[in-house]
């Protein structure tokens, strides 16, 4: 017998939402995080996909997440600043809310954002970049998380693992999309690496000792840290700023003194960036869009490869095929559904 199983996408949505209404969710709460979960099985994102619906069971359990929350949009107070307020729900509701405003801002303006508050947040950035792509707009998706990576030259948790994406609108094809954690590898990589019993490739994380390890229970118990040194790591601080102070929502180590435990998903706020490539170059020789294509075909031609291309391949072969899950993953969704 084999030991994965393909499931449809749409089947899996449909599981996972009645996972989550189940668990107490509403339809909006349920809808918009099984559509991202699902979005991320099915691109072959497993650090971001059903392996996170554990973990926002037991943070809905706790009461850590406002579970009939419907968020809002506030009143705008600066043109090009959507505000929309999640409410204590998760974040993804609140980006769906707020993206048909910040598309009109972003195309009237030029440039717009759409901050996010009192959200918890778990998942992946890129859905929210490649959505503003779609409206032919480049985009940029940041946020802290809770303080589990040690600034470069320090020895404790500060930072979050702070995801930072990129989008970019390409005609007739999928966008250019990039998507990190500003720490050397998401935290539910590490996570993952524990569960699998494999170590962590060297120079990922310290102990609570400071003393670099390759032991996933000893990382995850210590600080990560940041990709590329001392550049990542500021990175991660200016998203600390920027997706933290500066909206004036927690930091990292703010939404972990709150929540005390990394065991549940932390709340905290988003920044997401929108802006018009037409706008920026207008009056200048050259359409971007255009330009951009022959940078993107450069890349592709020293036979490096695009980021988002080993997701699209993966979409493309779960659209055709299903997504395939092990037989594992399948029996907990089972479990999910029964408790
Ligand atoms: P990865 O290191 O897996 O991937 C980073 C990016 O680099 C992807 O866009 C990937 O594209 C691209 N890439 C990888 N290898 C190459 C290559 N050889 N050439 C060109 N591009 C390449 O990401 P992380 O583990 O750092 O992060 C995973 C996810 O975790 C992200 O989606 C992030 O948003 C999420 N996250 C969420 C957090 C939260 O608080 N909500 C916190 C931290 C992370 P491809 O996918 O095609 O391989
Ligand atoms: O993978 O680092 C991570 C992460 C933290 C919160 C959500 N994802």
């Amino acid at each position: 017998m084999s030991d994965t199983v393909s499931l449809g996408i749409e089947a899996l949505r449909e599981r996972v939402d009645a996972i989550f209404r189940k668990a107490g969710l509403n339809a909006v709460q349920a809808g918009a995080i099984a559509r991202v979960i699902v979005a991320a099985e099915r691109d072959a994102c497993k650090s971001h996909g059903v392996y996170r619906i554990e973990g926002a069971l037991r943070t809905i359990k706790a009461g850590k997440v406002t579970a009939d929350a419907v968020p809002e949009l506030l009143t705008q107070q600066a043109p090009a600043i959507v505000k929309a307020d999640a409410k204590g729900g998760f974040a993804n509701p609140a980006f769906e809310l707020g993206l048909p405003p910040l598309v009109e801002r972003a195309r009237t303006c030029g440039l717009a954002a759409l901050v996010i508050n009192d959200a918890v947040h778990f998942s992946a950035l890129w859905a929210e970049v490649e959505a503003l792509a779609e409206q032919g707009l480049a985009g940029l998706a940041m946020c802290p998380s809770y303080a589990t990576v040690a600034p470069t030259g320090g020895n404790r948790p500060l930072l979050g693992t702070n995801p930072f994406a990129f989008g970019w609108p390409r005609q007739g094809q999928p966008p250019y999309v990039f998507d990190f954690a500003t720490s050397v590898a998401a935290r539910g990589e590490i996570e993952l690496l524990r569960r699998a019993g494999k170590p962590l490739p060297e120079g990922w994380a310290i102990d609570a000792d400071g003393r670099p390890t390759t032991d996933p229970e000893a990382a995850l118990a210590g600080a990560m840290l940041s990709f590329g040194g001392h550049k990542g790591s500021a990175i991660g601080t200016m998203i600390e700023l920027l997706a933290g102070i500066m909206i004036g929502d927690l930091t990292s180590a703010g939404a972990l003194d709150l929540l005390r435990t990394t065991t549940l998903f932390p709340s905290h706020g988003e920044l997401i960036i929108a802006f018009s490539p037409q706008a920026f170059a207008g009056g200048r020789p050259g359409n971007p869009l255009g330009r951009a294509e022959v940078l993107f075909e450069a890349i592709l031609g020293q036979g490096a490869r695009l980021p988002s291309q080993r997701r699209f391949l993966a979409r493309a072969r779960s659209e055709a095929e299903g997504i395939p899950l092990s037989r594992m993953e399948m029996e907990q969704l089972d479990r999910f559904l029964e408790l």
